[in-house]
C-alpha cells in the first residue's frame, strides 16, 4: 500500500501512460491527413491554374493566327510563350509535366470533325495522381464526373478539352 502511494504521486500509472501514447497517436495520425490534404489541394489550385491559363493562351494564339499549335511533345510549349504566356511550365504539381496535344480524343469529338480536337494533359510524375484528386482537378474545371464532359481522367493523366479547329 505505501508503495502504491509513492509510484502514484512519482508520476503516471502504465495505463495513463497507454492512454496518453494512444492519444498523441491518433493526434499524429489526423495531423498527418491534414496536412497531406493541404498539399494536395494546393496542388489541385495550382494545376487547375496553369490550364487556364494555358486555354486563355490558346484561344489569343487562335485569335491571332485564325488556327490553333500544330502537336508537340509532352513538355513542350507549342509556341505560347513570349506572346501569350510568358513560359510554359516546367513541371505539373505532381512532378509530371503538362503535354499540348492537337489529334483525335473520341471522346472530345464534338464537332464531328475527327483528328482536330485540342486538349491539353495533366500527367502523372513521380506522384501519383490518383483518381480521388483527377475528381478534384474535374470538379474546379467541369463536372467532377472524370469519367464524362470536358475534362476526363485517363488512368495517369487528366485531360482538358479545349477546343476544335485548325492547326497553323
Ligand atoms: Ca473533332
Ligand atoms: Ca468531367
Amino acid at each position: 500500500m505505501k508503495m502504491k502511494n509513492i509510484y502514484m504521486k512519482k508520476g503516471f500509472t502504465l495505463i495513463e501512460l497507454v492512454m496518453v501514447i494512444v492519444i498523441m497517436g491518433i493526434l499524429a495520425a489526423t495531423a498527418v491527413v491534414k496536412i497531406n490534404d493541404v498539399i494536395q489541394a494546393g496542388r489541385v489550385t495550382k494545376s487547375t491554374a496553369d490550364v487556364n491559363m494555358i486555354r486563355k493562351a490558346l484561344m489569343s494564339y487562335y485569335g491571332d493566327n485564325a488556327a490553333f499549335p500544330v502537336e508537340v511533345a509532352q513538355g513542350v510549349d507549342p509556341g505560347l510563350a513570349p506572346d501569350y504566356i510568358d513560359a510554359w511550365p516546367d513541371e505539373t504539381p505532381w512532378n509530371g509535366e503538362y503535354d499540348y496535344n492537337y489529334g483525335t480524343y473520341a471522346a472530345f469529338n464534338y464537332d464531328g470533325t475527327a483528328g482536330n480536337e485540342l486538349y491539353v494533359s495533366i500527367d502523372q510524375g513521380a506522384d501519383a495522381l490518383p483518381s480521388d484528386i483527377q475528381a478534384e482537378v474535374d470538379n474546379l474545371l467541369d463536372d467532377g464526373a472524370t469519367g464524362a464532359g470536358n475534362v476526363r481522367g485517363s488512368g495517369a493523366s487528366i485531360d482538358i478539352y479545349v477546343a476544335e479547329g485548325p492547326n497553323s
